[in-house]
């Protein structure tokens, strides 16, 4: 039993960790299929508590070195397991200005070099014995668990009715939509609102040559979209943007396969070129023009992606021959 459970919780934590990310790459379907395989290898884990809890009282009896990094890997999945709980059902969403998914994910990441280290410190090599049928079936049956505690925490959250059951297929929550004053101001992770003066600001677009647009040219336009921002933080906000199709800023007959958008922070993403012409280059929101904290002159809206491409301040969009997936899956700063 100690050997296969071991075993069992490697490849789920590593399921875990893997569909997480995953359904924060994507803002349909793929998301909640991920986040299906998800919650199950996370009640899966659930399930092995028992069995676990027997190996990690006899570890720790023997005080191997560095038993306490186990422990504080213990009390880092406990965090993110509960706080993924409590997400999801809605039975607490956020203290202060942490929402859930925030120490979901940061207690998730904090396991990670831990993990790596209690795999290195304690690892047990796999045997040819340790895929038994009887392991199998012992498999099979804590993931049939698992899965059932899954689907009746969905069916219960539907009955009684928990906040839960109204999240959207990325597990999001509604947030302040179409109340542009309530759509709270988020970053990726260290970006701060920077100060930008319109006057002397430029968008510069290279697209075969250079071209500077002013504050002014691009508040000229009236292009208009309602768009859902769903921010992998947990929440998401149907509102009214105004700007410019990006696909009107570039020379007609522009060639390459991709565009580099970049913000005055640094941050960025980059697009395919075909998707220029869904990809608004908002000067507004709720008809009045941007809040700082809101992308103030101009921000990007991607309809159909999460937050993350929803580059702020931007300064500079580039488009060359790059193909759109020659950059990291999510931002780093
Ligand atoms: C140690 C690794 C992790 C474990 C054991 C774990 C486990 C869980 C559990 C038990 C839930 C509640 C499921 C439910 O009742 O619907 C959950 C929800 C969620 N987790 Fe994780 N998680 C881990 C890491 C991550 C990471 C790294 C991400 C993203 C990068 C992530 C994203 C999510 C999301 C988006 C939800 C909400 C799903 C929904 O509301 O439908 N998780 N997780
Ligand atoms: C949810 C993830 C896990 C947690 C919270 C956890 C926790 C612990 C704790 C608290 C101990 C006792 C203290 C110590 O000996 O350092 C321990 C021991 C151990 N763990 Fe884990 N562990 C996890 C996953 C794993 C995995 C994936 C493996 C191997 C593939 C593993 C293999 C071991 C072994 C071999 C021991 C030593 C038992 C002994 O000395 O008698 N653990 N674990
Ligand atoms: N430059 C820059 N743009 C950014 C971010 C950032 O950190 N830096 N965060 C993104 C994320 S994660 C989200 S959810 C949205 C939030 O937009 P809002 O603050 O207008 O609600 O902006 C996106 N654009
Ligand atoms: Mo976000």
């Amino acid at each position: 039993m100690k050997r296969w459970t071991n075993q069992i919780l490697f490849a789920l934590l590593g399921i875990a960790f893997t569909t997480g990310w995953l359904a924060f790459f994507y803002d349909s379907a793929p998301s909640r299929w991920s986040l299906i395989v998800h919650a199950t290898s996370g009640y899966a884990i659930v399930a092995l508590t028992p069995w676990k809890s027997v190996i990690a009282r006899r570890g720790i009896r023997r005080r191997r070195p560095g038993w306490w990094l186990s422990l504080a890997l213990t009390v880092s999945v406990i965090t993110s397991i509960l706080a993924g709980i409590v997400h999801s059902t809605g039975l607490l969403l956020a203290v202060g200005d942490v929402s859930a998914m925030e120490v979901h994910v940061g207690a998730a990441l904090v396991a990670v070099p831990l993990a790596v280290w209690h795999l290195a410190a304690r690892w047990i090599p796999v045997r040819a014995v340790d895929l038994s049928r009887r392991n199998l079936l012992r498999t099979g049956a804590v993931m049939a668990a698992a899965a059932a505690t899954y689907a009746s925490t969905e069916g219960l959250m539907r009955l009684l009715p928990l906040p839960g059951a109204q999240r959207r297929l990325t597990g999001s929550y509604e947030l302040g939509s179409l109340q542009a004053d309530a759509l709270p101001v988020t970053q990726w992770l260290f970006d701060s609102v920077p100060v930008v003066d319109s006057g002397t600001w430029r968008l510069e677009l290279r697209a075969g040559g250079l071209r500077r647009w002013t504050y002014a040219e691009l508040l000229a336009f009236d292009d208009r979209l309602r768009a859902t921002l769903d921010c992998t933080g947990g929440f998401y906000s149907v509102q009214d943007w105004s700007g410019v199709w990006l696909s009107r800023l570039l020379p007609s007959g522009v060639s390459g396969s991709s565009m580099h958008v970049r913000s005055i922070t640094g941050y960025d993403r980059r697009f395919p070129l075909r998707e220029a012409s869904q990809l608004l280059l908002a000067t507004r929101l709720g008809g009045v023009p941007l809040q700082p904290g809101h992308g103030f002159p101009v921000r990007v809206i991607a309809p159909g992606r999460r937050g993350y491409w929803w580059v702020k301040w931007v300064t500079a969009i580039t488009v060359d021959d790059l193909p759109a997936w020659w950059q990291l899956p999510f931002p780093v700063q």
